[in-house]
């Protein structure tokens, strides 16, 4: 068996790598009964890749080095070759290595698998290839290759690592020592004082290099640990502070980010997203029965502002996505915050005016439908009716189906519009706040560090006019032509339903906001779900 394919490999068994094959084999025989456990954030994707349409899902390693496994469900018609190829953001693409050919798994006709190692802490793209008679279609799936979790050593892998080095270093003192005493003896010679004398001074050499090797060798390992843990991301990322200023009617939500991580910077450079630098969603904590997805404005540096709307007082979960500039890291930033309640003073200051895209909702009172039943119906205040379809019970790490029918009040389908690009946006919070993901149906992964590597494509193969600065507004992009619908047979434009692509990554009680728009309209739909373990 190939020793690269077992195991998840975390700092310390990186750099047993380099200490040699016999110890990094002894590990990774060892790590095999390591028991810990790290969820890891998973990639979704559903769409076209090229004249091919697939679903696809990207599980990320929770260390790095570490291994992703990528599945490819191809629906409709079949390539003769799937590939995948990751890319790094910061190295020329045109110096990439070869592609992995993706195995069709035994039994299935149209289900690929593949995995790659991710070398590095930053940003990579996952280029995925299908060849067939149809022709060649490619799709960049943007992944953030950060360590999520150091795993422990255990003890007893210590004891034997150390009994291991200890005898690696007695045998190399032994054998320098036997070397100077006595290999320059004919094979009857007698040893005398002299060559006892000179194997003494050779080991007692050897062993004294060999102590300056393990001192330097520990403190290498030490400040490489250090390096490591310095950028674990284990949580929410970056560090956001979150305060709200009453002016009069106005209240105003201040958000400073990366105050801590991005010290020495004076601003915190970030991509936009949907043309948005930041998506910003407000849930109040304990009854979750108000949801706003807003979108903050820079007033400088690292602090941004958006006026709030006509939400209820009380504290609020603040969550936060965003992509930093140059490591095209995507990421969601929280914290909470006190909302205080809305008074009818006149505005002092500058009247912030809200963003045409904030949307939200308060369903204060309104019972949510636990979408564990099936066909389960959430009743909007206008007597649209939105369903969650019939759907196995949910398990962690299985298809969520989340597939939506949006209905008028009379119980026809309704035409859905773009709202912002995509036909829906969707949120998913764990009841603990543990897990939250911002969703669309094209899927979880960051349109702004898409943008940035369909770009960087661009320019470095030069198949199109590299783009200024390699930034590109996505809201600009006609995601309707992209078929990010639900069913994927049919045109996106005048579809009801919608269709989302994700796994959950633990179990528990969930929330789901839906979010659509109807006309010039924006909706929110909430469901209630408990996902199960899975079996
Ligand atoms: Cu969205």
């Amino acid at each position: 068996m190939d020793w690269f394919s077992l195991g998840k490999l975390d700092e310390k068994g990186a750099a047993l790598n380099r200490l040699g094959f016999i110890i990094a084999v002894f590990y990774w025989w060892m790590n095999c009964l390591v028991q810990a456990h790290v969820g890891s954030p998973d990639v979704f994707y559903d769409g076209p890749v090229g004249v091919y349409t697939a679903r696809i899902t990207i599980r990320m390693p929770s260390v790095v080095p570490g291994r992703a496994e990528i599945s490819v469900r191809v629906l409709g018609d079949q390539p003769d070759q799937v590939s995948f190829l990751p890319l790094f953001s910061r190295t020329s693409i045109t110096n990439a290595p070869p592609a992995d050919l993706g195995r069709l798994i035994a039994g299935e006709t149209n289900l690929y698998f593949g995995e790659l190692w991710l070398m590095s802490i930053g940003a990579y793209t996952i280029d995925v290839k299908m060849r067939g008679s149809l022709g060649i279609g490619s799709i960049q799936i943007p992944v953030s290759s950060v360590p999520l979790s150091q795993l422990p050593l255990p003890p007893f892998l210590g004891y034997i690592l150390v009994a291991l080095g200890a005898l690696l270093c007695g045998g190399g003192v032994a054998i320098v020592s036997a070397a100077a005493r006595e290999s320059v003896l004919g094979s009857t010679a007698v040893i005398g004082q002299k060559e006892r004398r000179r194997g003494w001074v050779a080991g007692l050499i050897t062993a004294f290099i060999m102590v300056v090797f393990l001192i330097g060798g520990r403190r290498w390992w030490n400040a490489d640990e250090a390096k490591f843990r310095s950028q674990l991301r284990g949580g929410a990322w970056p560090d956001m502070q979150a305060v709200v200023r009453v002016d009069g009617a106005q209240r105003i939500l201040r958000l400073t980010l990366g105050q801590e991580i991005f010290l020495g910077n004076a601003t915190l450079p970030l991509i936009p997203d949907h043309g948005k630098l930041l998506h910003l969603f407000l849930i109040r904590e304990g009854t979750q029965d108000t949801f706003a997805h807003l979108h903050p404005v820079r007033k400088g540096g690292k602090v941004f502002e958006v006026a709030l709307p006509t939400l209820p007082q009380g504290r609020y979960k603040v969550l936060c996505d965003l992509t930093v500039e140059g490591s095209v890291l995507s990421s969601t930033a929280t914290n909470s915050v006190d909302v205080p309640a809305l008074s009818n003073q006149p505005v002092q200051g500058t009247v912030l005016k809200p963003d045409p895209d904030d949307s939200w909702a308060n369903y204060t009172g309104i019972p949510v439908p636990d979408g564990s039943a099936n066909n389960t119906t959430f009743r909007l205040p206008d007597g649209i009716t939105v369903e969650w379809s019939k759907h196995a019970p949910l398990q962690v790490s299985k298809d969520a189906g989340l597939n939506f029918v949006i209905r008028n009040a009379s119980g026809k389908p309704v035409e859905l519009v773009p709202y912002m690009g995509m036909l829906c946006h969707a949120a998913i919070l764990r009841a603990d706040g543990s897990v939250f993901s911002h969703l669309h149906p094209s899927g979880n992964y960051s349109m702004a560090a898409q943008s940035f590597f369909d770009a960087k494509l661009d320019k470095e193969t030069q198949h199109q006019t590299p783009v200024i600065s390699g930034l590109v507004d996505h809201s600009k992009m006609d995601h309707s032509k992209m078929n990010h619908g639900g069913d994927t047979t049919k045109p996106a434009i005048g579809v009801s339903s919608i269709s989302l692509p994700y796994e959950f990554p633990i179990a528990g009680d969930y929330r789901i906001w839906v979010q659509f728009k109807i006309g010039t309209q924006v909706h929110t739909a909430i469901f209630d779900t408990k996902v199960g373990t899975a079996e």
